[in-house]
């Protein structure tokens, strides 16, 4: 299952999946373009390759309507690909929309806890499961205008440690995937359809694809059961980090 599945990333994940003779959930809130996606993806790879689901996944009642909707042939989920989330705003924290933070927490740290907190049961029951969140540099290294965005980033990866801990003895897996400069549909959505702005962010350089961050989680999720892979931090080679800042009088 992989959330997100409508855009960049998660999009892109599933395509791999699927190519790898997996069934997949695809979940997001824009049916219409996972309708596109199934369509693609069934005529290549078989049909119900692919099963559809609308969701949105800051909402716990959806996601409980969705454990109980899933048809036989995708109910017991092998990899859950936590990828939904985004940035709103690069404003310094005393401008930014309240709104915009209250909006990446519940997407980015709230979806993604709910998503794991309902799909793990049935995991752990089947002592076969893996659980891939995608975090971010964002997460590890601070930088100007991310406050809450990389705050949320935070929570993933330490949650994702956490899990770890708590699921030793399961056979369950953990992996957190950070990846830096990557162009999706990512920069449109932090700066509100602004299309101009966001290109500007990978005008210039070669940042990382959809397809980098996909080949990562497919990477991770074919390791041998006795593999867990905790981490893969990844930058396009024309990212690297800059010297801390100094405020000089
Ligand atoms: P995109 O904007 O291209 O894709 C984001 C996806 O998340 C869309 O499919 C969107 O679908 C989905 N989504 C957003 N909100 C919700 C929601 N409430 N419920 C369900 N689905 C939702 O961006 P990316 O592919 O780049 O981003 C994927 C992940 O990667 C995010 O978690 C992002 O923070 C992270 N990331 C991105 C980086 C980058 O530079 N691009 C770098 C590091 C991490 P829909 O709108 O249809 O619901
Ligand atoms: C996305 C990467 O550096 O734009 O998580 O925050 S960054």
């Amino acid at each position: 299952m992989v959330t997100g599945a409508s855009s960049g990333f998660g999009l892109e994940t599933a395509r791999r999946f699927a190519g790898e003779g997996h069934r997949v959930i695809v979940a997001a809130r824009r049916k219409e373009r996972l309708e596109t996606l199934k369509r693609e993806l069934d005529e290549e790879f078989g049909r119900d390759t692919v099963f559809v689901m609308p969701l949105d996944v800051t909402s716990e009642e959806q996601i409980d309507a969705m454990m109980t909707s899933l048809p036989e042939a995708f109910s017991e989920i092998d990899v859950l690909v936590n990828n939904a989330g985004l940035a709103l705003g690069l404003e310094p924290a005393h401008e930014a929309n309240l709104d915009d933070w209250h909006r990446m927490v519940d997407t980015n740290i709230k979806g993604l806890y709910l998503m794991t907190r309902k799909i793990l049961p049935g995991m752990v029951e089947r002592r076969h499961g893996h659980i891939i969140n995608i975090g971010s540099i964002a997460g590890n290294y601070a930088y100007p205008g991310g406050n809450a965005y990389g705050a949320t980033k935070a929570f993933v990866k330490q949650f994702t440690r956490n899990l770890r801990a708590d699921l030793l003895g399961t056979r369950i897996r953990v992996t957190n995937i950070e990846p830096g400069l990557a162009e999706t549909e990512f920069s449109l959505v932090r700066f509100d359809g602004d299309k101009n702005k966001a290109d500007d962010v990978y005008k210039g350089t070669e940042p990382l694809t959809a397809e980098d961050i996909a080949e990562a989680v497919i990477w991770a999720a074919q390791q041998p059961q006795h593999v867990n892979i905790n981490t893969i931090e990844l930058m396009p080679t024309s990212q690297a980090w800059a010297a801390l800042a100094i405020d000089k009088i």
